[in-house]
């Protein structure tokens, strides 16, 4: 066992209550990390609470039949008592307080033990009393699966086998980005073998497009920006186009990767319109680094992915300023 594995495991061992959480708009890895991870807990006998500061998406709910899941906003009271009390409090698929967003400072403030289970590049470790962070995993999902089955690899029920399979299909874009390597497919063998239904997972997440969606991403298409002989493109999300087709951000899955997906594109960017903030997503090709780009904009991210939020900003005048800063990251390398 390594001495990431051990250290987690202690806290473990020695906690009877957990807190659970992951990130602000959690996708696919961060609801099958906590969804997996409260399962092999509760099946250890310990008490288990997942609290988050966003709803779940409509389409991953379905790994929460029992509505296990809290969201911090519904009850802050009470969810803010349950994370001061428990034992031990486990942030996975992120390893920055502040992406728990409405629950940072309760979480800070908590004298509960601390473990970080994350695949994000940037931690601090010394803001956690154990960390397992593993930056070539593909997922959280991926350290979890090695996590539970260096404990014993029966906790991996069908029910745990369909989070962890979900959290790798999904951070993978279904097994096409590049950290996609033998391991992860080895793991997923695995998964199946103890029950995960590859195409019924797939069903639940991915064919979910409703009419309004299909007409949002349409207009999403036609209002790309392209630059530098196509090299860049830029995609746009207003508040207005959410309200015009009643949706959200959580309707947006996928639109980098179409980006993406156009021949000759080596940098595409996002912008998403929020309430407070623009979203920024930057995506890349071989040794550009989009990291480089977000944390340029206050945000950070792997390699070839990164985010970042920009407050006070409006999408015009911003526009000009990200492709400056993409065209810079781009002659660098
Ligand atoms: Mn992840």
């Amino acid at each position: 066992m390594t001495d990431s594995y051990r250290k987690a495991r202690e806290i473990i061992d020695k906690s009877g209550s957990f807190v659970l959480t992951t990130h602000v708009a959690p996708d696919g890895d961060a609801i099958g990390s906590v969804m997996a991870f409260g399962k092999y807990l509760m099946a250890k006998g310990k008490k288990v609470e997942i609290i988050n500061h966003s709803p779940t998406p409509f389409n991953l709910k379905f790994l929460d039949p029992e509505n296990l899941i809290r969201v911090f906003q519904d009850d802050p009271g009470h969810c803010s008592q349950l994370i001061m009390n428990c034992d031990a409090v486990a942030v996975l698929d992120t390893n920055e307080y502040h992406r728990t967003r409405s629950m940072e400072t309760v979480i800070r403030e908590s004298p509960a033990l601390k473990i970080c289970i994350d695949h994000h590049t940037g931690i601090k470790e010394e803001m956690f009393d154990a960390v397992v962070s593993e930056t070539e995993c593909a997922a959280t999902c991926e350290i979890l699966y090695d996590f539970i089955c260096s404990d014993n690899d029966s906790y991996i029920t069908k029910e745990i086998a369909s989070a962890l399979y979900v959290g790798i299909m999904t951070d993978t874009g279904s097994f096409r980005h590049p950290r996609t390597d033998s391991r992860v497919f080895r793991i997923c063998a695995e998964l199946l073998d103890k029950g995960a239904d590859p195409v019924f997972l797939y069903d639940e997440i991915c064919n979910r497009v409703s009419k309004e969606m299909m007409q949002l991403q349409a207009a999403f298409l036609s209002g790309l920006e392209f630059h530098q002989n196509g090299t860049i493109v830029l995609g746009t999300v207003l508040q207005s186009d959410f309200r015009k087709y009643g949706l959200s951000i959580d309707h947006i899955e996928g639109f980098t990767s179409l980006l993406m997906s156009i021949e000759g594109i080596k940098v595409g960017v996002m912008f998403v319109e929020l309430r407070d903030n623009i979203k920024l997503s930057f995506r890349s090709k071989g040794n550009i680094p989009a990291n480089e780009m977000a944390i340029h904009f206050g945000g950070g991210g792997h390699f070839n992915a990164g985010g970042a939020n920009v407050n006070g900003a409006n999408v015009d005048e911003l526009k000009p300023k990200v492709l400056d800063a993409v065209i810079k990251y781009m002659n660098k390398v």
